[in-house]
């Protein structure tokens, strides 16, 4: 199939699993188009069923906000025209459900039908979505979609209730590549960060309000003073001033070390001991799968979709938003000693593998081939009409 792939091509875990999403289609033999206005940051390398389009939003002086939705609209009809698109797959619904509707309606203009699937992310729902600023467009477009998928299960019900959906929705979960995330560390990494033999913590996000990035550092303050112990901070975003200052105060620095944003976070998964997310939300918590599947055990909040992947006592534990030291407990549980962490790691791996590649894209291709059949119908019955 040709599939049209649209996603944010940023850090984010949506921007993420689109880009590993749209390079497993490709190694199946279909051609996947990426449409987006930077190249995503996963899409590494040459393949050739790959093909990366760019939106470009034209500056003008009369525009104080260059309208983006726009030019992704047109930059749609004018990939699907041109490469024979079967469908439009666009990933977190704003403004990309909208754009998409309405490249759709332009090109049914031209008798050209092309299905949209929309994926359902999180914070396109339970954050910016229900802002009344965006909430009816987000509604409209989502409804106007051919398919609906979310992250999770209680992605799915928050969408319920959220806004009045008419459709069903079907729940793709998140993947990882087991594969890919199961290496061997790096011993010169590893003592380079830890030489002592201290236990290596990691935390990897955006670093935005809702990651709580102040309760990672305060849940591994008192995990350290137990249990000597290494912190990693991988990402960026607008709360890492909170956190460097706070390290400061709590007089941490020598422990934390900050990544900034990296490419290879397999190689860093491998070296980690324990993966903290002690989120206000996440409707899934991508990076804690793929913790999960470089053997890192999880501790975090038990919100959202995170009791759909951790389960408590056994690949990790969870904990109520803001209590810190309960989540501290968790984390000296696990790392207590050799075999009470080993149970803990091969049991993030075995719950990894449920979650793999392997299982997951072809969900996806079952229903991409189910609505482009269904599509194909509709259009013969309407030129029979005709
Ligand atoms: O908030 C983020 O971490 C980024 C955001 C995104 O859309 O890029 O992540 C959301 O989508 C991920 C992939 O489906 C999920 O794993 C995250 O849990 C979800 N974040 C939230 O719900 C806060």
């Amino acid at each position: 199939m040709n599939i049209g792939i649209v996603c944010y091509p940023t850090f984010g875990g949506s921007g993420v699993l689109a880009t590993e999403l749209g390079m497993a289609l490709a190694d199946k033999d279909h051609n996947v188009h990426f449409i987006t206005y930077r190249q995503p940051v996963r899409l590494t390398g040459f393949h050739a069923n790959m093909f990366y389009h760019e939106v470009r939003v034209p500056t003008y002086p009369l525009f104080d906000y260059p309208p983006y939705e726009s030019a992704l609209s047109s930059t749609l009809v004018d990939v699907v025209k041109n490469n024979h698109l079967d469908l439009l797959h666009v990933h977190y619904a704003i403004p990309h459900a909208s754009s998409a509707f309405m490249a759709k309606q332009i090109l049914q203009q031209e008798n050209k039908y092309v299905p949209v699937i929309t994926t359902l992310h999180g914070t396109d729902i339970t954050l910016v979505g229900r802002d009344k600023t965006y909430a009816p467009v987000v509604a409209f477009s989502i409804n106007q979609s051919d398919a609906i998928t979310a992250v999770s299960e209680n992605l799915k019900e928050e969408t319920y209730k959220t806004f009045r959906i008419e459709k069903d929705i079907q729940v793709i979960y998140n993947f990882v590549d087991v594969r890919r995330f199961d290496k061997k560390p790096i011993d010169a990494f590893r003592k380079v960060i830890a030489p002592d033999n201290e236990r290596i913590v990691m935390h990897a996000s955006n670093f935005r309000k809702i990651k709580r990035i102040g309760d990672v550092i305060q849940i591994f303050k008192t995990l350290n003073e137990h249990i000597p112990s290494r912190l990693l901070l991988v990402g960026d975003g607008p709360e890492r001033h909170v956190a460097e200052s706070l390290c400061r105060e709590l007089d941490l620095c020598d422990a934390i070390r900050f990544l900034g944003k990296q490419q290879d976070m397999e190689e860093i998964f491998a070296v980690a001991d324990l993966f903290l997310l002690p989120s206000e939300y996440e409707s899934f918590g991508l990076s804690a799968l793929e913790a999960m599947a470089g053997g890192s055990p999880v501790v975090a909040t038990n919100v959202g979709g995170l009791p759909e992947i951790i389960i408590q006592g056994v690949n990790g534990f969870m904990g109520d938003v803001g209590d810190t030291d309960q989540m501290a407990r968790y984390a000296i549980e696990i790392l207590k000693d050799e075999s009470t962490f080993s149970r803990f790691r091969d049991n993030a791996r075995k719950q990894a593998d449920n979650f793999d590649i392997t299982r997951i894209v072809p969900q996806y291709e079952q229903l991409y081939e189910r609505l482009y059949k269904g599509f194909c119908k509709g259009r013969h019955e309407e030129d029979k009409i005709a």
